[in-house]
């Protein structure tokens, strides 16, 4: 049986699938996410699952149910990492799915189960996040085959090095038919569970998400001679406008996070005249997020008015929150109840999780395992094995609750 010391050594020997020696990063459609999926394919196996790619690059192992056309309870979490990660973002998820699957052999199921390894949650690569579940929700959107990454190789290109045919991409979505509920263990990636001394809790929602390209528009000028009045400096404004988006969302219950800048043309002694910049914004329902960014629009507006700067932005991804449905939440509540801790930690998720997209299909729960000081998206990432053995045996204890109540609303079908 794979024990959390397995399941930790799995996520350290993935580590090795990565574009850099120094630092882990391992993006959609590379060769470091063709090694890592057929890594866990190999895992797969070896807890007697069948294992195939989808039309997406997504990673499947499945063990048949009581007939070969029978639902499928889908375990899984993803397989990519943003740049210089931890090793336990998504890949704890896929492992823990892994090692859960090779526990139930030999237990009677009423359904399939299968595990999958999603590609590309992070859209670290071509900017666009939750690629691989949203294919499988059928949600691809032909527009996005012109996505570029950094060097500007487009999605489409991408597939076909991979392997894939584009052409063929419909082929990875799923019928909400044959999907009996999606189930993922993730690391918290805060540090609720840590503060109340928690190894493991339930995740009840998770936030909603939009991520935007803001740019603020001035004038490049010498930066000696153009007198203070005269100048229109883009990276000024922008300065104010990313100030008062945290002060903003710090005063509100949404998050916005400002990750990166690009300031143009760059020269140390040119004023900038243009100034583009990120923004990544959540908050635990669609209607305080969207009403967060009314009021951030409008406050840069003004500010970029006072200064004669312009104000434009583009949307490049949206992500509707995704409540886990109560059953689900049951599910997980009596798995960790049964290791112990009797009155479980219900949690509304700040990261996005494939979850979100699968929500779309299917109904989702969620299990969180402590991370030391919430730390994610950082090397420092760390669970304790302990935290894991426990998460291992409420995982298991979920799936085996998933079952009994599936059955139990199939019994109230047929008699109601
Ligand atoms: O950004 C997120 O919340 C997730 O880790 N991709
Ligand atoms: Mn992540
Ligand atoms: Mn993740």
């Amino acid at each position: 049986m794979t024990t959390a010391a397995e399941v930790l050594l799995r996520c350290s020997e993935l580590d090795r699938f990565s574009a850099h020696h120094t630092f882990l990063e391992r993006t959609y459609l590379t060769k470091e996410h063709a090694a890592a999926n057929r890594q866990a394919a190999i895992w797969m196996e070896q807890a007697g699952l069948t294992t195939w790619v989808d039309a997406a690059g997504n990673q499947w192992g499945r063990r048949e149910g009581p007939t070969p056309d029978a639902p499928a309870l889908v375990l899984g979490s993803h397989l990519d990492t943003v740049p210089d990660a931890g090793s336990f973002d998504g890949m704890l998820g896929v492992l823990m799915a892994i090692a859960v699957a090779e526990r139930l052999q030999g237990v009677e199921l009423p359904f399939a189960l299968e595990v999958v390894g999603f590609s590309d949650e992070e859209g670290a690569r071509f900017g666009k996040a939750l690629l691989g579940s949203q294919s499988v929700a059928g949600l691809w959107d032909p527009d996005w085959w012109e996505l570029r990454d950094r060097n500007g190789v487009t999605l489409h290109q991408a597939f076909l090095d991979f392997g894939l045919d584009p052409r063929r991409i419909g082929e990875a979505a799923r019928s909400p038919e044959s999907i009996v509920a999606y189930l993922e263990a993730h690391i918290e990636q805060g540090p609720e569970l840590e503060a109340a001394d928690r190894s493991l809790g339930y995740v009840t929602t998770i936030a909603g998400a939009r991520r935007f390209k803001l740019s603020v528009l001035g004038e490049a000028r010498h930066a000696g001679g153009t007198p203070y009045p005269r100048r229109r400096d883009a990276l000024v404004g922008a300065s104010e406008a990313i100030v008062a988006i945290e002060r903003l969302a710090r005063a509100s219950q949404s998050i916005a996070t400002v990750g990166r800048i690009e300031v143009r043309p760059g020269a140390v002694n040119v004023i900038p005249g243009r100034a583009d910049f990120s923004l990544d914004l959540r908050a635990a329902t669609d209607e305080e997020r969207d009403g967060m960014w009314d009021v951030i629009v409008e406050t840069i507006d003004e500010l970029c008015e006072e200064r004669w700067l312009r104000f434009e932005y583009d949307e490049n991804h949206s992500a509707p929150a995704a409540p886990c449905s109560p059953w689900l939440q049951q599910a997980v509540i009596d798995g960790i109840v049964m290791t112990g801790d009797t009155d479980p930690m219900g949690i509304w998720s700040r990261a996005g999780h494939d979850a979100m997209a699968i929500a779309q299909i299917a109904e989702i729960g969620m299990l969180f395992v402590r991370c030391y000081d919430g730390i994610s998206h950082h090397p420092g990432e760390s669970v304790r094995e302990i935290d894991v053995e426990l998460g291992l045996d409420a995982f298991e204890a979920a799936v085996r609750n998933v079952a009994a109540a599936w059955l139990q609303q199939r019994e109230q079908r047929v008699t109601s």
